[in-house]
């Protein structure tokens, strides 16, 4: 899979995109993450992006001709299945639409800043519009970083362990259980009985009905539908 993001400030996902599993993905080839600035295709000798908006208010809008000469150039060069705006009111996000992300060949995402960018550009090139919650961030950067994230551990061979992407709270509509490791014993806080017991039967009832007390406890809109 291939990912470009195009943002005013890139350097903010460098870091997101260098350890761990994300570096696992690049290093193994199975992901290729590609960040751009948009300064770029900026206007002018100050390589201008935004400007004020009509009909007055505060906060800059990100202009159409810097956004419509990047997304062309990219667009030119190979077909993308998704071009996402990272955007506070868009649709929220969640694993589904990631496992669904996770699937596809090439992925644009346009990050801008929270004042937006000017409506004529998400009519004319945008497929999927997300947000990553009920809040809002000073730019685009960051939610995507989480969306690129969440994509990329789900690609198959990426995470060593094969099934543990899919074990995960939410692929079930349920949150994880809880998990210990050694010691058995550490101050005299034990680790469940059961999950010493070697019953593997036993073991997965447990997971279970831990999964289900804490979805009820903590997050009950999940068993809702
Ligand atoms: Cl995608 N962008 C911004 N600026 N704020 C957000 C967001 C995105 N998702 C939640 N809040």
């Amino acid at each position: 899979m291939r990912i470009d993001i195009i943002s005013a400030i890139p350097q903010l996902m460098d870091s997101a995109f260098a350890h761990s599993i994300m570096k696992r993905a690049k290093d193994k080839g199975l992901l290729e993450v590609y960040t751009h600035s948009l300064r770029d295709w900026g206007i002018g000798k100050h390589q201008q992006l935004d400007d004020y908006q009509f009909g007055g208010g505060a906060g800059m809008v990100m202009m159409c001709e810097p956004l419509a000469n990047c997304i062309e150039e990219f667009k030119s060069q190979r077909d993308y299945d998704e071009i996402i705006f990272m955007t506070p009111d868009g649709k929220r996000y969640d694993q589904k639409t990631a496992n669904r992300l996770s699937l596809l060949n090439n992925i644009l995402i346009i990050c801008g800043h929270y004042k937006g960018i000017d409506e004529r550009i998400r009519e004319q090139y945008i497929t999927l519009e997300i947000s990553i919650g009920d809040y809002v961030l000073s730019g685009g950067e960051l939610a995507a970083a989480v969306v690129v994230d969440s994509i990329g551990r789900l690609i198959p061979g990426v995470i060593g362990d094969e099934s543990s992407a899919l074990t995960d709270s939410f692929q079930d509509d349920l949150l994880s259980p809880p998990v210990y490791t050694r010691p058995s014993d550490f101050r005299g806080w034990k680790v469940p009985d059961v999950l010493l017991s070697g019953n593997f039967k036993k073991i997965e009832e447990w997971r279970h009905q831990q999964a289900m007390k804490r979805t009820q406890e903590r997050r009950p809109d999940l068993l809702e539908d």
